[in-house]
């Protein structure tokens, strides 16, 4: 009898766990092959976090990867170097290059950056970049750009073997246990999840750091607080960061099992097909493959599988009725002063498109944008810039509620009030 039962549950979760396997493969596919899709647009930059989730997934198609990094070595390091020239702080994207190219194990030693009329290497450039934010956020305590490049910078060197300044080390370790990483008003789980991976990177590599212990004590804390960032509907923190919140845990050693509501949230949000942002697909993939970008420190690109095809996606022509909705847009100076503009636009219109069209009809709004790897951001209204350097930028609601995706990505289905507002943060 007992024998009858264990081949009934046998056979029981063989057919549970198959539809589910043959689902998340299909959901795994489609990701992988928009991702690699998304490498054809010539419009913008190459992107180095694109390169790096195709890297660690487990399909590939090798030669349009190669051409792929080759782009990133010819247009996004003229960018870095640009950038670099201009003497602007870039240590986020410079770190995302150099794990771009130990993605493919790329000789780095072999990478150079011109400055003025100095050649120095990609790794020296990077080992510098660090010392300017950490000498800067000695009088001021926090980074030049912020902790999530810092947090970059470090798993970067990291991954690449290179050993980091304990002086740097430290003051991630300093910050994580005694600084509250945000992002607007809330939590930044992103965050915290990227100084997770540095910090315990660090650990693995067995780094000399200045304080073991505070070390092991600021790993504990973010994993709490990555932990206790979870929603009822398993998101850590929200959509957009619980990629990089389950790529962390599993760094830091928790097992699947751990991390199972989060990453059923990240199925369901695939299966809905909420991810089309590149940049977004490129932080969960990983995630849904169980790997990190930790995996990139011991990545050695021998027998690599071959078999990624991209499908001819099928042009779908829909034609229903226009429906108009309308928006509400008010923009709130840095002086507290605000202006308000009505407009009717077609439902399912980007944020973007609507301010397009605003831009258009009414004579008394301007606005510019910025390029950036999620996209356009938005950076000047009326000629008022809120600009990072001094520390602003203009948030976005819909409805009182802060929007989680950027004015491209956001969808005006409903009519709604928009506000964009000149906030410090
Ligand atoms: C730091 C940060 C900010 C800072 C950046 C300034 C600074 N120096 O610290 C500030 C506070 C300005 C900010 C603003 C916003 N952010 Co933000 N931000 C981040 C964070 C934590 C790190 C970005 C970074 O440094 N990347 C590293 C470098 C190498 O990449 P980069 O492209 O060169 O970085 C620049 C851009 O990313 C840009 N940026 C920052 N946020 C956003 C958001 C969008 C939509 C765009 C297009 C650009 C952009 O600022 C970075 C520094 O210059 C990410 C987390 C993540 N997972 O990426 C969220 C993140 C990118 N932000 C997000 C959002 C939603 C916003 C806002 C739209 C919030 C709002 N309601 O207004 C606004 C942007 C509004 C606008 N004006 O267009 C989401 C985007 C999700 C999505 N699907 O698009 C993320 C993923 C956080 C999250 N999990 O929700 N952000």
């Amino acid at each position: 009898m007992k024998m009858l039962f264990c081949v009934f549950a046998a056979l029981f979760a063989l057919t549970a766990a198959n539809p589910c396997d043959s689902d998340h493969k299909s959901l795994l596919l489609r990701l992988n092959q928009e991702l690699l899709r998304s490498t054809k647009n010539q419009e913008s930059l190459p992107n180095p976090s694109v390169h790096i989730a195709l890297r660690l997934s487990t399909q590939h198609d090798l030669k349009k990867e190669s051409q792929y990094l080759n782009q990133l070595k010819t247009k996004f390091h003229e960018d870095i170097q640009s950038t670099l020239n201009n003497g602007k702080p870039v240590v986020g994207r410079l770190a995302l290059y150099v794990m771009a190219l130990r993605s493919s194990c790329h000789d780095l030693s072999s990478v150079s950056l011109l400055t003025g009329e100095k050649s120095e290497p990609l790794l020296t450039h990077l080992k510098k970049q660090m010392e300017l934010e950490k000498e800067y956020m000695a009088f001021s305590h926090r980074p030049l750009t912020n902790f999530y490049q810092y947090s970059l910078g470090i798993l970067a060197l990291c991954v690449s073997g290179v050993r980091v300044s304990s002086h740097v080390s430290h003051k991630l370790t300093h910050a994580a246990l005694h600084t509250h990483f945000k992002h607007g008003d809330s939590v930044s789980v992103d965050t915290l999840a990227m100084a997770g991976m540095a910090l315990q990177c660090l650990k693995e590599a067995a780094t000399p750091v200045k304080n073991k212990e505070e070390l092991d004590e600021a790993l504990t804390t973010i994993k709490q607080k990555i932990v206790d960032s979870q929603r009822a509907d398993g998101h850590l923190g929200n959509e957009f960061s619980t990629g990089l919140a389950v790529q962390a845990l599993l760094a830091m050693g928790s097992n699947v099992d751990e991390c199972a509501t989060s990453m059923k949230a990240l199925w369901s949000d695939a299966r809905k097909d909420s991810y089309h942002n590149a940049m977004a697909i490129s932080q969960i993939l990983p995630a849904l493959q169980q790997r990190s970008y930790l995996h990139l420190k011991n990545k050695e690109c021998l027998n690599e599988d071959d078999t990624l095809i991209l499908d001819d996606v099928p042009v779908v022509l829909t034609s229903l009725p226009i429906v108009r909705v309308k928006v509400d847009v008010e923009v709130v100076k840095a002086d507290g002063a605000s202006v308000d503009y009505q407009i009717d636009v077609p439902s399912g219109s980007s944020l973007l498109e609507s301010l397009m069209l605003l831009q258009q009809q009414q004579a008394n709004f301007k606005f510019e944008k910025e390029d950036s790897l999620w996209g356009p951001f938005l950076s000047v209204i009326n000629g008022e810039q809120a600009r990072q350097t001094d520390r602003r930028y203009w948030h976005v609601a819909s409805d009182g509620q802060g929007l989680t995706q950027g004015i491209k990505d956001y969808k005006i289905e409903a009519a709604q009030k928009i506000t964009i507002k000149n906030t410090s943060y």
